[in-house]
């Protein structure tokens, strides 16, 4: 086992990596921005250092100040949380040459992650279900105007290397075609330096479902269940739910086999997500690998009760996966409350500032992850996620009912934040029914 981890994040994510640490008996070193100099992953790491100023690029973007960071210290490994350095293979590639081991898959697995084009190729040689589309990028308009008859609109362009919408954009028809074809691609270019574009068909107000594997060093691959995805507004998702509701458990076992297969298909290593697109009538397609741990891990342990970051520790550290060969129960439901520093009255603009009262809820099936406390000082520069609020309840109804008296207690003052619109969300009669999409937001709310 490992004996100290660098953490290369901030925020909840680092909190919930340094407890799995101290649980483990790793000693933990925290990195700073001095935007973060009072920030809790600072205080509770066993040691803290300074990495610089405030803009991401110059600290926790900075792959240079944080491998100084983790060899000054000494550590043996380094976690990378989300976003930030996480799917960044040239960063992992670093770490192995200064002798750190990057808690997670190793360079080339993220490339091909990282690459959703070449994803997709290597599924659909391999069997898994994709959407009709493109079979690789398409170069020109003349290419995409024929892929577009060939599919029938409508269909979607999408960024080979994109996330978050960008580079994206759904076209009715050939007319749309040919204006948003050079869109997407210079899109694509001045957002991810690549302006490598594919195309699918579109399909209609799918659900976005997405599939948690855990593979060790040597082969052995499980699946530990799904986790509903749709409520999302402009991409960014602001609820997520372990099951998935209208799920039927036959289609529910075969996604997982896929998704087994899938991570098979590119000798997966560590955790990942596979995600899927699944239509109304349950069909469903791949369409891309996470290869980091996500936000909303937290799910799929309450419902499985495995500890997702202990055992991408552990894998790393080159034992054998935990569930290997065994299934794993799934018990209850769990559903996450991304609490942002967002004025939601206010079309989400952010909302930074001092935190100068807060009261956090309690009780049974309740799990708060946060960093805030008070007389925290919210800070411009980064995500706006403040905590995330988990609730466990023997069913559906339950974590509902649950939720609702968990958000009433939650107060923050000083700043706004999403709670007052997760209320809203708990009261919509489609989301208490489980009829939700990833068009749910805009269509019921017109945000
Ligand atoms: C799609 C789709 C419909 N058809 N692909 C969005 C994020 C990225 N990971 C994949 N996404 C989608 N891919 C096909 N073939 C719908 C989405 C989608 C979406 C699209 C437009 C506007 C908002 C959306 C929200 C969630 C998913």
């Amino acid at each position: 086992m490992f004996k100290r981890i660098l953490v290369a994040n901030r925020g909840e994510i680092a909190v919930r990596i340094i407890r799995a640490c101290k649980e483990l008996g790793i000693e933990s070193v925290a990195v700073y921005s001095t935007a973060d100099r009072d920030s809790m992953h600072a205080k509770i790491a066993d040691r803290s250092i300074c990495i610089g100023p405030q803009q991401p690029a110059k600290s926790y973007l900075d792959a240079e100040s944080i491998i100084s960071a983790a060899l000054i210290t000494n550590c043996d490994c380094l976690h990378p949380g989300y976003g930030f350095l996480a799917e960044n293979p040239v960063f992992e590639r670093k770490c192995s040459e200064n002798g750190i081991v990057f808690i997670g898959p190793p360079a080339d697995v993220m490339e091909l992650s990282g690459n959703k084009s070449m994803a997709l190729e290597i599924m659909r040689k391999n069997g898994i279900p994709v959407i009709p589309g493109s079979n690789g990028n398409v170069e020109n308009l003349a290419d995409a105007l024929r892929a577009g008859k060939r599919l029938g609109y409508p269909v979607i362009i999408k960024a080979a290397f994109g996330g978050g919408g960008k580079g994206m954009r759904i076209c009715n028809s050939k007319r749309d075609m040919e204006s948003f074809f050079p869109i997407a691609k210079s899109e694509s270019l001045s957002s991810f330096g690549l302006g490598d574009v594919y195309i699918e068909k579109y399909v209609c107000k799918p659900r976005h479902i997405e599939f948690q594997i855990i593979a060790d060093n040597y082969g052995n691959i499980v699946c530990a269940g799904e986790r509903e995805c749709s409520i999302q507004r402009r991409h960014q998702k602001l609820i997520e739910e372990a099951p998935a509701a209208n799920l039927s458990e036959k289609t529910r076992k075969t996604i997982k086999g896929f998704a087994v297969k899938a991570a098979r298909s590119i000798n997966y290593k560590n955790l990942g997500t596979i995600e899927f697109l699944v239509d109304k009538d349950e069909s469903f397609y791949f369409i891309e690998i996470n290869s980091r741990i996500q936000v909303e891990h937290p799910v799929t342990e309450a419902v499985t009760g495995i500890d997702l970051i202990k055992e991408q520790i552990k894998i790393a550290a080159g034992e054998k996966n935990s569930y290997a060969g065994n299934e794993i129960f799934s018990s209850g439901n769990a559903i996450e409350f991304r609490i942002n520093a967002e004025d939601s009255e206010n079309n989400f603009a952010p909302s930074p500032g001092k935190i100068t009262d807060y009261s956090l809820p309690g009780g049974p099936g309740i799990r708060i992850d946060t960093f805030i406390h008070s007389n925290y000082y919210v800070p411009p520069f980064y995500d706006s996620l403040i905590a995330k609020l988990i609730i466990w309840g023997n069913d559906r109804s339950e974590s509902i009912a649950r939720s609702e008296r968990a958000l009433d207690e939650f107060k923050v003052e000083g700043i706004k934040t999403t709670i007052p619109f997760h209320k809203k969300i708990l009261a919509n009669q489609n989301f208490r029914e489980g009829k939700i999409h990833t068009h749910f937001i805009e269509e019921e709310f017109g945000v």
